[in-house]
């Protein structure tokens, strides 16, 4: 189970459950949108005692974790082996993984008002809550949910664009184009092509929302996204309400990199391709997505603040291959304390793409038998990136390994954005003197180069978080049906151009369906949880640098090596999602609170910069 967090794959999620992400309160969620249920589960429970409650519980814990693992094979080997029989065999496993988790999910009502004690009663919600994909009983359409959901995965993941000369280039290859090429006619060309792949999926993902809201209210809820809000030990209101705070303390500095970046991609590109006004055309930022900007770096660079070095160069100067990148990025976690990673992750997993099949190349962290068989997933390109991206991914096995003792619905994280913070964490003390430290750098920057490197960073990191947060927005909103589908693609770069600032280069129509070119879409995985990653990763980091006992600037802090620091680490990750998340950051950082003031703390110097440029070239910053 909690596939859905450590491997963002289909049936993964179907399977999912995402048992253990916490849930709220005990009981409150119950059919609050059905009174007249409610009464008549009140009397039904009346005459269940705890001791039913716990056999149930226990069953429900004993089942699903014995299906996880039989679903994992089978998901894992779809993903590494895309043809129609391993499809038919992966929805098929996730109509058995969805009926089960569904029954019992449903089942949790019986035992509404038993008196538990904290655990078990975390457990029951976590059991009805904990869904992301749930099918209507009707066993005809739970065959249905999990078909199209297979369907989806499968239309992703042997996505390709073929160029006019017959060059056909995967998800990766394209990526790695938009990362460096910076000729406007072939970016549009393979900003477009790319999402050719997603027309197909209209179709389905509307059927598959209407499915799932179908789950979801059959279990109380009054639609998907209200289940997928439920999952945050608070209430699905004050859970949006909180990410607008959040984005409310970030959005000042975001502004300022977006008026800085468009700017220099005017004076790169000129009016017509680049305008100094307006959002930014989505095929120039160096990321099929427009998401994370890092690698325009190079074009947008201060003159004379850059640090020098970039890491793709490095890697390639010192012979590193795939191996080595995962053996280095292990090195980290071993070095704060860890056990190695065992034999079978590396005789088991997938680091380089295979040319004689077609696989699911998005990155992927997986635990196949929730106690040792770790393996992660991925294409890896030879990059700064996926340097870093394999240190987001070990951090998902580091977590799965850490909470193994767990019992199964616990085997998760405190919530799914923790999940994906733990490999960002350790990524941020990628710092000159750790590369330094492991021989990849001859000597580290000056203090003067600061702004540089803040700025790389921030391209990755701030440019992420507007993104992160609109595809759930999006995403919601088709669920609670504010967005039909007639609007779906409109209301898609409606919200780009709200949060980003970003618009697509060339008109798009409703024949189109860009959400669908983006993984998690067809994938079902949430994305709120990057977003709150995002948040958490500074938090986690600025924490640990202090327990490390560095005291300078927390953006040149490492905390390779410390021992004390990954024993706090440690400590947070081997609670899974025990206990409600509050408690589990509190661990690492003292406080029950997100915050996004350690992220503007890491960037302060940055942000004073971006306005001195943004008001010397006297820009006209906003969209
Ligand atoms: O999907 C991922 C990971 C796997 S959980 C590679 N990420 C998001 C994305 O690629 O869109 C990491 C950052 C955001
Ligand atoms: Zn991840």
């Amino acid at each position: 189970m909690n596939l859905p967090l450590k491997r963002p794959s289909k049936t993964a999620l179907l399977i999912a459950m995402a048992l253990g992400t916490a849930a709220c309160g005990e009981s409150d969620q119950l059919n609050h949108n059905n009174p007249a249920q409610n009464t008549a589960v009140t009397q039904q429970a009346k005459v269940i005692d705890t001791r039913s409650a716990i056999a149930f519980i226990e069953q429900a814990e004993a089942d699903l974790a014995q299906l996880s693992i039989e679903a994992n094979r089978a998901e894992w080997i779809y993903s590494n082996f895309i043809t129609e029989d391993t499809a038919a065999l992966s929805a098929a496993m996730g109509e058995k993984v969805i009926s089960t988790s569904v029954r019992y999910a449903t089942e949790t009502a019986k035992f509404a008002n038993v008196d538990l004690d904290p655990i078990n009663a975390r457990k029951l919600n976590s059991l009805r809550s904990s869904l992301v994909l749930p099918a209507p009983l009707d066993p005809a359409k739970n065959a249905e949910l999990a078909k199209i959901s297979s369907e989806l995965n499968g239309l992703y993941g042997k996505g390709k664009y073929c160029f006019a000369d017959g060059k056909c280039l995967t998800q990766p290859e394209l990526s790695n184009l938009m990362a460096e090429s910076s000729d406007p006619a072939l970016l549009l060309e393979a900003w477009q092509g790319w999402r050719e792949i997603a027309k197909p999926m209209r179709p389905l993902f509307q059927r598959e929302v209407e499915l799932a809201n179908e789950g979801a209210r059959d279990l109380g809820y009054r639609d998907l996204s209200e289940l997928w809000r439920s999952q945050y030990d608070m209430e699905p209101a004050a859970f949006s309400a909180e990410l607008d705070r959040l984005w409310g303390q970030i959005k000042p500095l975001y502004d300022s990199l977006h008026c800085y970046v468009r700017g220099e991609l005017n004076e790169k590109y000129g009016d017509d391709v680049a305008p100094k006004t307006g959002p930014i055309p989505a095929h120039l930022l160096g990321n099929m997505w427009a998401q994370q900007w890092g690698t325009i770096y190079h074009s947008v660079a201060p003159d004379n603040a850059d640090p020098g070095y970039n890491v793709t160069a490095l890697l390639a100067e010192n012979g590193y291959d795939e191996v080595k990148m995962v053996k280095q990025a292990e090195g980290f976690f071993t070095s704060l304390g860890f056990d190695k990673l065992p034999d079978s992750f590396w005789s088991r997993s997938m680091f380089v793409q295979p040319q004689d099949r077609d696989v699911v190349c998005h990155a992927s962290a997986w635990d196949l038998d929730n106690l040792d068989d770790i393996r992660i997933k991925m294409c890896i390109q030879k990059t700064a990136e996926d340097f870093t991206v394999i240190h987001h991914e070990l951090g998902h096995n580091f977590y799965q390994r850490a909470y193994k003792e767990q019992p199964f619905i616990f085997k998760n994280s405190a919530n799914d954005g923790f999940h994906e913070a733990i490999g960002d964490t350790i990524a941020l003390s990628i710092t000159p003197k750790y590369l330094q430290q492991i021989g990849l750098l001859d000597t580290v920057p000056d203090a003067d180069k600061d702004i540089g490197l803040l700025l790389k960073q921030a391209l990755d990191k701030i440019a992420f978080m507007p993104f992160g947060l609109m595809i759930d927005q999006w995403r919601w909103q088709v669920f609670n049906g504010t967005i039909k589908p007639e609007q779906y693609n409109q209301a898609w770069w409606d919200l780009r151009e709200k949060y980003q600032g970003v618009k697509a280069p060339i008109a798009r129509s409703e024949m189109d369906f860009d959400p669908g070119a983006k993984y998690h879409v067809p994938g079902n995985v949430p994305y709120t949880r990057y977003f709150l990653a995002h948040v958490l990763q500074f938090q986690f980091h600025k924490a640990l640098c202090d327990i490390a006992g560095d005291t300078g600037p927390v953006h040149r802090c490492s905390i390779y090596g410390n021992k004390d620091a990954g024993a706090k680490l440690n400590e947070m990750l081997e609670m899974g999602a025990s206990q409600p998340w509050p408690e589990a950051l509190n661990v690492v950082t003292g406080t029950k609170q997100m915050d996004a003031k350690a992220v503007l703390d890491y960037f302060a110097p940055l942000q004073v910069w971006l306005d001195e440029q943004n008001t010397q070239a006297s820009r006209q910053c906003g969209w």
